[in-house]
């Protein structure tokens, strides 16, 4: 018996007259369609309501002239099953929408989808009946349904924003939305036509407008970047890819960032020279494919303002070249947002359209709009006079797709525009606490609009149908988000928001294109193939943080966060993990040094600084190395003494030379990184000593080196970190140097290993409480630990220069370095500290693997600047970046 039948048997309030199934479906689009396909054959009852007329989604509306899809074709499909695959060929690289249409069609015939859509059907209202334990739906188009499971298959882009521009009503010409553009067709030939709006839809039917039109005047807020789609056969490698192993295609698809077959780059902009970069980026230009220049170019191009300033410029001397008046050209370059963070558009001789005699263009940001009047559209410049007005302003798009579409009511009366109020919640972009049975397909909290839609579609729709059986098999009835899992979600969705340049754009995936609306990044940022495994996670650990319950008090909650790490320490973590490396500490000193030099040979050094001088100085027992890493700048600067990480017993002076560069940049000072002597050859006290007396030393002979006279600052991480806390008391207790500050990252500075960090990280996150205990052994006796000089928190803590203290949540050092901050501050030192969630012991020195532990970075250069009289501002003028001019500039502080 379908399960519709049981549950209205209980209690359903619905009117007799609704249609019962056990799933309804918002949708016979993309998602639709496919969800339908796969309800059926799971056995589920089903019925899609269809505003429309007929299948297609956002492709029955976007009729525009010119509409195509912008993920290449044989990308943009079905994959599910192999038969459809070969049953249809694409005639070019991007297919028109005539085409999509016909696929979609096709697809519904092949699998006879239509008999269970309800089209020319809008769902009026959404009501979750907490006694049946059933969605209520009224429609405007016949019965109501009553349904257990309610599925949005909505799509992204489906609510069309209003004109927001006051006269419309008067104009007495015609006017058009390019998302719902007349099914016959629009006769444009000898009008005089305005295009407000220079998005995707307006720069696909620009050019074809301005074929058929008298005169086209195009009225433009924000420049976009566009670049040429090249269209015609899909391109030769991508075929011969995709015939020779269709399987692996696809599936290369799934695991990939943007689910779309390829590879991640390693190569960071600064390791290549001019002419290697530009070689990449005319390729991509050639490729006429916006995975491809989105991804393909180098691998900061998407997460550093520097390294995707050079993208923008390089697509700015192309805009250059293509329009011939320079006034024109120069209104086109897009300059207010990093490449990518507003999603670019491909063309089909969209900047050359600009050259013809009958084609104007008007900036609105030197002309805003006043009003349309009866004639056409008045600017605070001109009034031009048209017969037809195309309106391509966009969508509300994600959240306006899923809320706009009718009132939802969840438990206990709640409507999701009130929960939604402050920016959409979500558990994984699928599932919203309070509405249960409730599913969002692509919805806002995942890759959605960031991904290759086909294969986002097909991911949720499995992912969904197939816990819904799973459900069904163990007799629950509900299934409900928690609130902790969705408050975990959200705090994810912010720390992936980091990882990437898109939260510095004013743009409908932040809900900026329409007033009014709470600004957030809406689409997950941490990639397709991650994401899946998210979504897998969830199910493997037994439906974590959801709630599920069934007939008779059956009932199953696993709660909890299902990722608590920042997306790329996530990352880091299984890609170790996979490695399966024999534990360090049974390496042995020697093994263990040599493991660390080969892992440090693959990592890039760093970016361009001024100048690196290695030297050494006089220690107790001879010299010892030190590397002086200086800024670009003119100095002198003041001086950073650092002492690297290895718990006392690896590394050297230049092991943490990716994090020093990063410093000096970032701060404008000098480090001078300290080759101090390791164990177990030289045991305690020998590396606190050396680092006492070399920071004496550098401070003696600070203008030798070419930093400024005066007092002198510390920094260290981990094992660095407890040398610099000792150099500190030290210099406090032994008459100098000077110190004007300390930064400590994740230091050690106490001998025991009870404090609760020690536990809850004690393996999982590279730095292991083994491993601590090996150090520990080789450095230090026993009889020894409590002395200050290795466990600082032991010694006396009052009158310390002012500190800045960075733990993070997932390393074994975690509450010991917060002791410390503590202890400090409750003697009185100013102090400063960071807990950094997500994060773990390694997070802030991996410069170019950790993207989000740039902020961390940041707030400690804002410190050390501080601790050094220096104004708050970070010098930028180091590199590359040199010059940046607003906004980059701002940007660069924050994501560079
Ligand atoms: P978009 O990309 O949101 O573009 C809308 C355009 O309309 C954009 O240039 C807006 O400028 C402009 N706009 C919006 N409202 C106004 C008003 N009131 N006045 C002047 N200009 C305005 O929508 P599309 O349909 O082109 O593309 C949507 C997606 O569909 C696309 O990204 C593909 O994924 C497929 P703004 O940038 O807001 O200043």
């Amino acid at each position: 018996m379908p399960e519709a039948m049981v549950a209205a048997r209980a209690s359903d309030t619905a009117p007799k007259s609704a249609q019962q199934v056990d799933v309804a479906v918002v949708g016979a689009g993309f998602a639709g369609l496919y969800l339908l396909h796969r309800l059926r054959k799971a056995g589920f009852s089903t019925v899609a309501l269809e505003e429309a007329g007929d299948v297609g989604g956002t492709w029955y509306w976007n009729r525009y002239p010119g509409a195509r899809c912008d993920i290449q074709t044989i990308d943009y499909s079905y994959t599910f099953d192999p038969e459809l695959d070969t049953a249809w060929t694409w005639s070019e690289k991007y297919a028109t929408q005539p085409e999509i249409l016909r696929y979609l069609g096709f697809v519904a015939d092949r699998y006879d989808l239509r008999r269970d859509i309800r089209f020319k059907t809008k769902v009026t209202e959404a009501r979750w009946d907490e006694a049946a334990e059933r969605w209520q739906l009224t429609t405007d188009n016949g019965a109501p349904v009553s349904c257990r499971h309610y599925i949005m298959a909505t799509g992204c882009l489906s609510a069309p924003k209003p004109p927001e521009i006051d006269g419309v009503k008067d104009f007495k010409g015609k006017v058009y939305f390019t998302g719902r553009w007349p099914h016959e067709g629009v006769d444009l030939a000898g009008k005089r036509v305005a295009v407000i709006g220079t998005g995707s839809s307006a720069i696909q039917s620009i050019p074809l407008i301005a074929e058929q039109a008298a005169h086209l005047t195009v009225f433009q807020r924000t420049p976009n970047f566009a670049l040429p789609a090249g269209n015609g056969p899909a391109p030769e490698d991508r075929r011969t890819f995709f015939e020779s192993d269709r399987a692996a295609y696809r599936e290369q698809a799934r695991q990939s960032m943007a689910g779309v077959p390829y590879p991640q780059q390693t190569v960071v902009s600064w390791q290549l020279s001019d002419a290697e970069r530009r070689e990449r980026f005319e390729r991509a230009w050639a490729a006429g494919d916006l995975v491809h220049i989105l991804t393909q170019l180098w691998a900061d191009q998407a997460v550093d303002v520097d390294g995707n300033k050079i993208v923008q410029d390089l697509i700015r001397e192309k805009i250059r070249a293509a329009v011939r008046d320079p006034e024109t050209a120069a209104a086109l370059t897009p300059h207010d947002h990093p490449f990518g963070a507003k999603r670019p558009c491909l063309d089909t001789n969209y900047y050359a359209t600009y050259n013809r005699p009958n084609v104007t263009l008007v900036n609105l940001r030197q002309e805003p709009i006043k009003t349309i009047t009866a004639s056409g559209i008045s600017t605070n410049g001109r009034n031009v006079d048209v017969d037809v007005i195309v309106f391509a302003t966009g969508f509300d798009a994600m959240t306006g797709a899923i809320r706009a579409v009718h009132p939802i009511t969840g438990r206990g009366g709640k409507s999701l525009t009130d929960v939604w109020a402050h920016g959409p919640q979500t558990y994984l972009g699928l599932t919203v606490e309070g509405f249960p049975n409730f599913f969002m397909i692509t919805g806002p909290g995942s890759p959605s609009v960031l991904s290759n839609m086909a294969v986002s579609i097909e991911q949720h729709v499995d992912w969904v149908v197939d816990r819904l059986k799973a459900l069904r098999d163990a007799g629950f009835t509900t299934i409900e988000p928690t609130e902790m899992a969705q408050a975990g979600w959200n705090r994810h969705m912010a720390d992936c928001s980091m990882l990437t340049l898109h939260r510095l754009a004013n743009t409908w995936y932040t809900g900026a294109n329409v007033p009014g609306k709470v600004h957030g990044l809406m689409p997950y940022t941490g990639g397709v193939g991650p994401y899946r495994s998210i979504c897998d996670e969830v199910t493997s650990r037994g439906m974590l943080g959801f709630k599920l319950t069934g007939p008779g008090g059956a009932a199953q909650c696993n709660d909890g966060e299902v990722v608590r790490l920042q997306p790329d320490v996530r990352l880091v973590l299984n890609l170790l993990a996979t490695l399966n490396l024999p534990p360090i500490e049974s390496m042995g000193a020697a093994g263990a040094r040599a493991f660390v030099g080969e892992f440090n040979k693959g990592r890039p050094a760093g970016r361009l600084i001024g100048d690196i001088v290695d030297g050494t100085l006089p220690g107790a027992d001879g010299p010892l190395p030190y590397r002086v890493f200086k800024p670009a700048t003119p100095g002198p600067h003041p001086v950073v003494v650092y002492f690297h990480g290895g718990g006392w017993v690896l590394g050297d002076e230049q092991s943490d030379e990716p994090f020093c560069r990063d410093m000096v940049r970032r701060t404008g000072m000098m480090f001078v990184s300290v080759g101090y002597r390791h164990a177990p050859e030289h045991r305690f006290p020998t590396a606190a000593e050396d680092g006492y007396a070399a920071t004496r030393w550098i401070a003696e002979h600070a203008t030798e080196l070419g930093g400024k006279p005066g007092p002198v600052l510390v920094a260290g991480w981990s094992a660095g970190g407890n040398i610099a806390a000792v150099t500190c008391q030290l210099a406090r207790d032994r008459g100098g140097p000077e110190i004007a500050g300390q930064l400590l990252i994740c230091p050690v500075t106490d001998c025991t290993f009870d404090r609760p960090s020690y536990n809850d990280n004690a393996t999982g996150y590279f730095l292991t409480r083994s491993l601590m205990y090996w150090f520990w052994d080789l450095y230090c006796s026993p009889a020894d630990r409590t002395d200050p000089r290795v466990s600082p928190l032991r010694g006396k803590v009052d009158k310390l220069p002012r500190a800045f203290v960075a733990t993070c949540e997932f390393d074994p050092l975690r509450d010991e370095g917060v002791a410390y901050a503590e202890a400090m501050a409750a003697a009185g030192v100013p102090v400063e500290q960071l807990k950094a969630h997500g994060h773990f012991h390694s997070s802030f020195t991996m410069v170019d693997v950790v993207i989000t532990g740039v902020a961390g970075r940041v707030q400690m250069a804002e410190a050390l600047r501080r601790f050094a009289g220096l104004p708050p501002e970070v010098s930028r003028g180091d590199d590359h970046s040199q010059g940046h001019t607003s906004p980059g500039h701002k940007i660069a502080a924050a994501a560079s």
